[in-house]
């Protein structure tokens, strides 16, 4: 049975088997959360990036942690919103289930999510938090805790909401 939680704060700083990073197709670094983690991370991050020559949108690739206390970072690409009729909740879906599916071919017994695509990307948080709650509840396996990780209290007060609701 797996645990979910909610933690409000900066990702870069859980202690767990992987933190998930909402990165771009490059997997070069950017801003937002990818910039915070590539920054606690160190330069070895970007080094080992540099190997797995980007990643498609809805896919998701391991690195390790490095400095971070995580072990592990997960790299997904989730879609940039354009409206919703271009694919973007099923893209969304895709990244939590191939972020779940690496994190369990690795025996990861904990993971934290940010809340993938709803900052720079522009997908709206209800709707995003939605589907990271149905995928997570549908495809965690035999991961033991998963944490969704937000920036800021409304963002934890939705997925609170949103997690009681699927009961
Ligand atoms: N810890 C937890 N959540 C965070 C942190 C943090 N340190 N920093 C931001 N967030 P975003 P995206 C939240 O923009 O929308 C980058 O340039 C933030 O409040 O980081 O998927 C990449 O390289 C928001 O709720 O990612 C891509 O080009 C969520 O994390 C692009 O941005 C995601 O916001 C990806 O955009």
């Amino acid at each position: 049975m797996t645990t979910l939680d909610v933690v409000e704060g900066d990702i870069t700083r859980l202690d767990v088997d992987a933190i998930v990073n909402a990165a771009n197709e490059s997997l070069l670094g950017g801003g937002g959360v990818d910039g915070a983690i590539h920054r606690a991370a160190g330069p070895d991050l970007l080094a080992e990036c540099r190997t797995l020559h980007g990643c498609k949108t809805g896919d998701a690739k391991i690195t390790r942690g490095y400095r971070l206390t995580a072990r592990h970072v997960i790299h997904t690409v989730g879609p940039v919103w354009h409206g919703g009729k271009q694919g973007e909740p099923a893209l969304l879906a895709s990244c939590y289930r191939r972020c779940l599916t690496v994190a369990q071919s690795h025996h990861l017994e904990s993971i934290a999510f940010p809340a993938i695509s709803t900052g720079i990307y522009g997908y709206p948080k209800q709707p995003a938090a939605e589907i990271a709650v149905r995928e997570v509840k549908a495809h965690a396996g035999n991961i033991e805790r998963v944490i969704f990780c937000c920036f800021d209290k409304a963002t934890a007060e939705l997925y609170r909401a949103v997690i009681a609701r699927s009961g």
